[in-house]
């Protein structure tokens, strides 16, 4: 890995990619195609994208035990134990509606609703992963949610993994169906015959599943838009050069396009975290990928002191950071951008990319700059409430009104000045 000093200036740049008008075009052509044609567009693409011809897109329930029997009871167990955690974390999260009440007995507060119903998106093949399908669902169910919906696209057999759908059985979901791509995007904004539409889509997907949600965005809601992953290190001379070797590692093997980066102020540990990279890489199964990642966006970040490279964190704000130093407490107080921060050694990334509660759907490329994890909230919505008692109606409706013809707008006015005059009617509080 090269080592840069923050002094002589670095860039922080990540992988965007937006997609080219040509894959837009054709995420239009297949939406359009969904809304018109419905089930049929759907069976359709599946065959030309995921090569299977299916004769039903609902996964019955015998296949989600046959998916679950797949798995170990150790496995099982895991997983469980992994989603009673991320339950409890995002419970913690939930707020209460609530009313004030003033002296003339006016009283204003705010409702919180569950949304009726969430999508969840989970990609096929190698990136199918579990923890992602328990990371989507949970803070939907504990937020209210009534009905979760889950899509994936099918395997060469015409199935879904088992992981996933053990994941899905564990996590509680029982709608799932077998359609991915753009054309599933499609389907759970619009409705089809047997897929019936939803308010949100959250989850990862490929280029197209990402055109395809901006696309429907605004129709429904959609989660942020994922980047490839990323990590910084935050750390001095204390830390130990092979732990975070191997972390950036983890981040690293998910794709090709990964970004890890040190940022140090320890000469030392820059360059033994260097040597152990290039040393562990050789030994990773998905050494290709790594490595790819490591090169073109992996960078060691040598600063002056423990100012710059808060600086230089805060700069990058990134999805994962780790801070190991002698006071990583000290030091995250002055963190304001990244969208989860690990703390002290023994909390290695992957901690809380499978187990520790906190949500690993988190804001990439900077955007932990103005974005949260995925939460409860992402799942509620909010509606004010307003009733006004009779003495305070009488008290400000002139200034009501003027500030309604100030605007130009006469029958505001009016609406106001109707009360004034007018006894009796429906109950007010008062
Ligand atoms: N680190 C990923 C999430 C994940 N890791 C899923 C393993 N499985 C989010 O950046
Ligand atoms: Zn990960």
């Amino acid at each position: 890995m090269k080592i840069e000093r923050y002094s002589e200036g670095v860039s922080l740049k990540r992988s965007v990619d937006s997609g080219t008008d040509e894959q837009r075009n054709t995420v239009r052509d297949i939406i359009l195609d969904v809304r018109n044609s419905g089930d049929l567009a759907l069976f359709t693409y599946t065959e030309r994208f995921d090569g299977v011809k299916l004769t039903g897109l609902k996964v019955t329930e015998k296949e989600i035990e046959e998916g679950t029997a797949a798995l170990s009871k150790e496995h099982i167990a895991i997983i469980r134990e992994a989603a009673g955690n991320i339950q409890s974390f995002h419970q913690k999260q939930q707020r209460n509606s609530w009313m004030t009440t003033d002296e003339t007995g006016t009283m204003l507060g705010q409702k919180i609703t569950a949304l009726d119903a969430v999508g969840v998106y989970v990609p096929g093949g190698t990136a199918a992963y579990p923890s992602s399908v328990l990371m989507n669902v949970l803070p939907a169910l504990v937020a209210g949610v009534q009905r979760i919906v889950m899509v994936s696209p099918p395997a060469k057999d015409g199935k879904l993994a088992p992981v996933v759908l053990a994941a899905a059985k564990i996590a509680g979901v029982t709608e799932i169906y077998k359609v991915g791509g753009a054309q599933a995007i499609a389907a759970l904004a619009y409705g089809t015959q047997t897929i019936a539409k939803v308010d949100k889509i959250v989850g990862p997907g490929n280029i197209f599943v990402a055109l395809a949600k901006r696309e429907v965005f605004g129709d429904v809601a959609i989660d942020m838009i994922a980047g490839p992953s990323e990590i910084a290190i935050l750390a001095d001379e204390t830390a130990v050069a092979s732990e975070a070797a191997s972390d950036l590692l983890s981040q690293a093997e998910h794709d090709p396009r990964a970004c890890s980066v040190l940022v140090t102020t320890s000469l030392k540990l820059a360059e033994e975290v260097s040597a152990e990279v290039e040393n562990q890489l050789a030994r990773l199964p998905r050494r290709e990928i790594a490595e790819q990642a490591i090169k073109d966006y992996g960078r060691i970040i040598l600063c002056e002191d423990t100012a710059d490279a808060v600086e230089a964190v805060n700069e990058l704000a990134p999805e994962h950071l780790e801070i190991l130093t002698e006071k990583p407490l000290e030091v995250m107080a002055k963190i304001r951008h990244a969208g989860a921060i690990f703390l002290g050694r023994y909390s290695s990334e992957p901690v809380g990319d499978y187990f520790a509660g906190p949500n690993h759907v988190l804001p990439t490329n900077g955007t932990a700059r103005f974005s949260s994890p995925l939460n409860v909230d992402d799942f509620q919505k909010k509606s004010s409430i307003i009733m006004y008692s009779e003495d305070a109606f009488r008290d400000n409706s002139a200034k009501i009104a003027a500030f309604a013809r100030l605007e130009g707008l006469e029958a505001h006015a009016r609406a106001v000045e109707a009360r004034k005059t007018n006894k009796g009617g429906s109950a007010g509080c008062s």
